[in-house]
């Protein structure tokens, strides 16, 4: 039985109810968590509120990254144990379990070594007068997290804040808390101060809502659909609180004929098949130069053919998907597109091995999809890529930019004045050149425009996120 994590103890929640672990990869539960309330959110903000005052934000700058440090430190030693839990709760396959463990150890890293390198400005003003601004922390963050990477969330959103100087209330998704209970945990035997960072479970509706609309809350940071991103800001609008929103995507992976196609293709079925497509950049919309469109479907039609899907400890190419609800919601896309007479290039496979009650979805590789279909401008959040082809560089933007979404893009061309033009008309966040992700690096500033939300995490930049600007005007003439 899992307990929340606040002031750094184990905590029931008052409510005395309890919700199901689920493993994705049997569907069988396998562990219970809090299913807190609104209560259990107001005890962990006044433990926030009490460590930020007392603790906190009095501490130098430099030892709030000595702690960051030790942390990821304590991360990387429980990388197995850690990566172990994340695999059970997420469905992961190994690969991907580690690379989160890695990350969030990274993101600790990166956020420690921020700390005291977090300042203001003198500026240039009247004769007399000095001016000069102060980065200050909003006092105590909300944090909203997802399941598609519980623990790398974690770390860019709680590392970031900490380093910012606040104090966190963390509510995890209700289907992927355990890595995060765990490092929280490491996180005060390595020397936190009680408070500092606070883990409340339950259902999104219940202690989400709570964490939203708490008048303790100063800043809110969530990733997860715009429907709830909608409601969270709305939440927040009505006392004013800042809120960063991170809603996810329907990224549009651009090919020109000039292609380096070796290098594009395995990028491509990455993008779409890491964590099974669970993932808010997932390159979800492949763009292809009408001449190459036909041999680069060949090609990936095969690659797609190879690929499997199964249990998450068989380390596969993709593993289950979390929950039957999100499996029911990628078969009624795929559904939706045998309807639509789109055709399938090609299937990957289940393997026999899988019991049948896991949620597995083979990747699967559309063609043809009209650009207003709902499969081409939804995020389907599995591993379906909907191809379409462009007629020039005009159309490719333009279908590109087609869709609710803007976080990610990638462009695949060789040609280096398309490579600037393409990216500056690019309606997102990211654009990604020759490559997707550029393997995920905590140093990369993250986030959208329209529907994808608005605000950054990951970088130097979400430092400011975190903060807020005090200017100070002195007289002295
Ligand atoms: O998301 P929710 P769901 C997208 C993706 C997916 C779809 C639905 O397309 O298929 O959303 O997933 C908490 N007040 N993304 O239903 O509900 C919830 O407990 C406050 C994209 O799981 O948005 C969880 O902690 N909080 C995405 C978090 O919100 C509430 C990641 C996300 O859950 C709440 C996940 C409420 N009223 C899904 N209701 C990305 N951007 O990476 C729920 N929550």
């Amino acid at each position: 039985m899992q307990s929340n994590f606040i002031a750094n103890e184990a905590r029931p929640s008052l409510s005395g109810h309890t919700l199901d672990v689920i493993d994705p990869s049997n569907g069988q539960v396998f562990d219970h968590l809090q299913r807190s309330n609104a209560v259990d959110i107001d005890t962990a903000v006044r433990a926030a509120r009490h460590c930020f005052e007392t603790l906190w934000r009095p501490m130098a700058a430099a030892d709030r990254g000595r702690l960051l440090m030790r942390l990821s430190a304590a991360v990387t030693e429980h990388a197995t144990e850690l990566a172990g839990l994340e695999q059970r709760d997420c469905g992961k396959p190994t690969r991907q379990a580690r690379a989160d463990v890695l990350a969030l150890a990274r993101y600790f890293e990166f956020y420690a070594g921020a700390c005291d390198k977090l300042h203001g400005e003198t500026l240039p003003y009247q004769e007399g007068t000095s001016v000069l601004t102060w980065r200050e922390p909003h006092g105590v963050t909300g944090h909203v997290i997802p399941w598609n990477y519980p623990m790398q969330i974690f770390g860019r959103s709680v590392g970031g804040a900490l380093a910012a100087g606040n104090t966190c209330v963390v509510k995890p998704a209700e289907d992927a808390c355990l890595s995060v209970l765990r490092v929280a945990q490491l996180a005060a035997e390595v020397g936190f101060p009680p408070g500092a960072i606070n883990i409340v479970t339950g259902y999104g509706h219940e202690v989400g809502d709570a964490l939203a609309h708490h008048p303790g809350v100063d800043h809110i940071s969530f990733t997860g659909s715009p429907s709830v991103g909608t409601l969270i800001a709305q939440a927040a609008a009505k006392r004013h609180c800042p809120v960063t929103l991170e809603l996810g995507g329907k990224s549009p992976q651009i090919v020109f004929a000039d292609a380096d196609l070796d290098a594009a293709l395995p990028a491509i079925v990455n993008a779409i098949v890491q964590n099974a497509g669970q993932t808010c950049s997932a390159g979800s919309r492949l763009l292809v130069a009408r001449s190459l469109y036909e041999p680069l479907l060949e090609r990936l039609g095969t690659l797609f053919s190879k690929l499997r899907a199964g249990p998450a400890a068989l380390d596969l190419d993709v593993g289950p998907l979390i929950r039957a609800t999100q499996k029911e919601r990628v078969l009624d896309f795929l559904a939706q597109a045998e309807a639509a007479d789109i055709a399938t290039v090609a299937q990957g496979s289940v393997v026999p091995t899988a019991p049948s009650d896991g949620f597995y979805v083979a990747p699967v590789l559309l063609r043809d999809v009209p650009a207003d279909h709902r499969l081409a401008q939804e995020e389907i959040f599995g591993p379906v890529l909907c191809a379409m082809a462009f007629d020039d560089e005009d159309h490719a933007v333009k279908l590109a930019n087609g869709t609710a979404f803007g976080l990610v893009a990638g462009v695949w061309t060789r040609d280096g004045a398309r490579q600037m033009r393409v990216a500056r008309r690019l309606q997102c966040g990211q654009v990604f050149i020759n490559n997707y992700g550029a393997g995920g690096g905590v140093e990369l500033p993250f986030g959208g425009v329209k529907s994808s939300g608005y605000g950054r995490e990951k970088g130097f930049e979400a430092l400011y996120g975190f903060t807020t600007l005090k200017t100070v005007a002195i007289r002295h003439a």
